[in-house]
């Protein structure tokens, strides 16, 4: 099957509607880069035969990487990145007893084979996502590699501006 050109290039899914306000983290550094995208609730132990329909379909549907957030027990990156092989990037989202370390373990403890890229717990995780998805969309793409080259610089221009009140 052959995706039509103004396809989603990235899938976020997230398994609560309560992962949302880390989540939109990756979808507004996304939109910053004008990258096509989709996003939705696809949760690993609420909806089981969606998670693998999703993950099952991703590729055809021309996603090139899942970005996938889940808090506590987080198997819905390990379980998306078992049945496909577009790379998934994981977000860990704080949890509310644990503070989110739970989901860190449960993402990035993967057993060899199949891999997920796993980020940092909440906001700075869903958007560095966000901007590994574009550094590899980057890779075959001249104008995207120029526009994070261009982003980085201005990073570096507010660190260099930076003033400290001594
Ligand atoms: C996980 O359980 C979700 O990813 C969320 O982080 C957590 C809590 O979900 P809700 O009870 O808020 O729906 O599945």
């Amino acid at each position: 099957m052959t995706a039509p050109t103004n396809a989603p290039l990235v899938g976020i899914v997230m398994g609560s509607s309560s992962d949302w306000e880390v989540m939109q983290n990756a979808v507004a550094v996304l939109q910053e880069f004008g990258i096509a995208f989709e996003a939705q609730v696809v949760s690993a132990h609420r909806m089981p035969d969606e998670m693998f329909s999703y993950a099952e379909t991703a590729r055809d549907r021309g996603l090139r990487a899942i970005i996938a957030g889940a808090g506590g027990a987080a198997h819905l990156p390990g379980m998306i990145a078992a049945k496909t092989i577009v790379p998934v990037l994981g977000v860990p989202v704080p949890s509310k007893y644990l503070r989110g370390e739970d989901s860190l373990l449960s993402i990035v403890q993967m057993p060899k084979g199949i891999p997920v890229a796993t980020f940092a717990i909440g906001e700075a995780g869903a958007a560095n996502a966000a901007l590994a998805a574009i550094a590899m969309l980057a890779t075959t793409d001249a104008v995207l590699a120029s526009r994070l080259l261009d982003y980085r610089e201005r990073q570096t221009q507010v660190a260099r501006n930076m003033k400290l009140p001594v």
